[in-house]
């Protein structure tokens, strides 16, 4: 099995990687998170993006799969799905894409705690995607939740019904305006039910079989490891493991059989939502780069905020996932400043240096290196041999400083607009 991950705050492009390399895979499988995720995907110069459907989807020989360690929204994937055929008909994905027995369901009063929490000031503010994903997970970790394979059980209303009331009335009581009981399940229910025609099964056991036989997995990650539960910028952080170990336990796989384990990264520092981001620039050129590299959230349109490349944190991600090789995104973003930096260490105000950010303190001052910038048409770069000689010096000084190779270097948002280095 092959892994994909984002090392930094999610957005790095992993859809875009993935849809590329998933055609020299058997599977693709989603081991995390849920529709928090928005995975962009170009294609016939039409985008789409993927929340909970694996990035694997386009690829009529790849069987695709939402694993175990997932939390799925029904109403939401309900959505997805009929949202991707009108983006190509020819898709179809009750043939190729099969779900884990044992996700966790995201109830529709999960969606409104996490609004209810985001907004009242007793709780810490996040600057979640509001898609009832820590409600989800946490209700999980209490094993008060229901998991996909209950659908098919005679007590799944009943149990769904009494979560869905118990949580109803702590919003009520906390003075939170909502649609009726009624309708919200209603909802739900009509979802389960246009779920049931997907093949929910124990894909574990589907996908050991299938390494067993050979065949090859391609994990995909999504956020990213600086959002990771246990290893991110806690509590600013997702609720799921996001790292190469959350794949092997979130598929049920054994760390064993990992191979390649592919790390994204953009040439700059993206992040939304909360949380300590030493690099972040607040001028013009961050306004700027945020226009040029579209940094809006896909799924809900948020500004991202915009930085200089952090290595201490990417050499942190680096790290804890064991990346093997980097790709780096969006290097054509930057094209045309006569300079970039990047952040080698952090300066602590006890007079510590920090060069492997275990945690990012908000008073870490980012210590910049100026490198040369470049300049180039990149729409017209068909060979790692035509990219300008500044851009090749500035990998060379990221392999030399993670200690990997650059495997990959996307120069453009189209789906071919990615050279293979190595
Ligand atoms: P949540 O919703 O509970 O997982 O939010 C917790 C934190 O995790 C961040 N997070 C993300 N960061 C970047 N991209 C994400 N996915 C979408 C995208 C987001 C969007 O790809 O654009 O559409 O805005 C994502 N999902 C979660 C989130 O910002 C919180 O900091
Ligand atoms: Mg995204």
């Amino acid at each position: 099995m092959d892994i994909v991950l984002g090392l930094q705050w999610g957005d790095e492009g992993k859809g875009k990687f993935i849809d590329l390399i998933s055609e020299n895979y058997d599977i693709a499988a989603r081991f995390n998170g849920g529709a928090n995720a928005g995975h962009s995907i170009k294609r016939n110069d039409k985008r789409i993006t993927l929340k909970m459907i694996p990035s694997g989807i386009f690829m009529k020989s790849v069987q695709n799969v939402i694993g175990t360690g997932t939390v799925l929204d029904p109403v939401s994937f309900k959505k997805e799905v009929s949202n991707l055929k009108l983006f190509d008909e020819t898709i179809q994905p009750e043939k190729n894409l099969i779900i884990s027995k044992k996700a966790h369901f995201v109830l529709p009063t999960h969606k409104l705690l996490d609004i209810y929490m985001e907004e009242n000031e007793a709780y810490t503010t996040i600057g979640t995607t509001k898609n009832g994903i820590a409600q989800a997970y946490s209700n999980k970790n209490l094993r008060q939740n229901v998991r996909i394979g209950d659908m098919n059980f005679p007590d799944f209303k009943a149990r769904v019904d009494s979560i869905l009331a118990r949580e109803y009335a702590f919003l009520t009581d906390g003075g939170m305006e909502l649609p009726s009981l009624e309708s919200i399940s209603d909802e739900f229910y009509d979802a389960v039910e246009f779920l049931k025609q997907f093949n929910c099964t124990e894909t574990e056991i589907f996908l050991n079989k299938a390494v067993s036989e050979g065949k090859t997995i391609l994990a995909e990650g999504s956020q990213a490891a600086m959002l990771d539960i246990d290893h991110g910028t806690y509590p600013y952080v997702t609720s799921s493991s996001t790292t190469a170990s959350g794949a092997c336990s979130g598929l049920g796989i054994s760390p064993k059989k990992v191979g390649e384990i592919f790390g994204i990264a953009k040439a700059y520092c993206t992040r939304v939502g909360n949380g300590a981001f030493p690099t972040e620039l607040f001028d013009e050129l961050g306004d700027e780069l945020r226009i040029k590299g579209n940094e809006f959230g896909s799924n809900t349109g948020r500004p991202r905020r915009i930085g200089w490349l952090d290595l201490p944190a990417l050499r942190y991600a680096v790290m804890i996932n064991g990346v093997t090789q980097l790709v780096l995104t969006k290097a054509d973003v930057l094209s045309g400043l006569g300079s970039v930096a990047v952040c080698t260490h952090y300066q602590m105000d006890n007079g510590a240096v920090e060069s492997t950010a275990a945690t990012l303190p908000e008073n870490a001052v980012p210590v910049l290196k100026w490198l040369d910038g470049w300049n180039a048409d990149f729409s017209a770069i068909k060979d790692p041999s035509a990219l300008p000689k500044e851009l090749i010096d500035f990998l060379t000084f990221l392999e030399s400083e993670l200690g990997i190779p650059v495997g990959y270097l996307s120069i453009g948002p189209g789906r071919e607009e990615i050279l293979k280095m190595k």
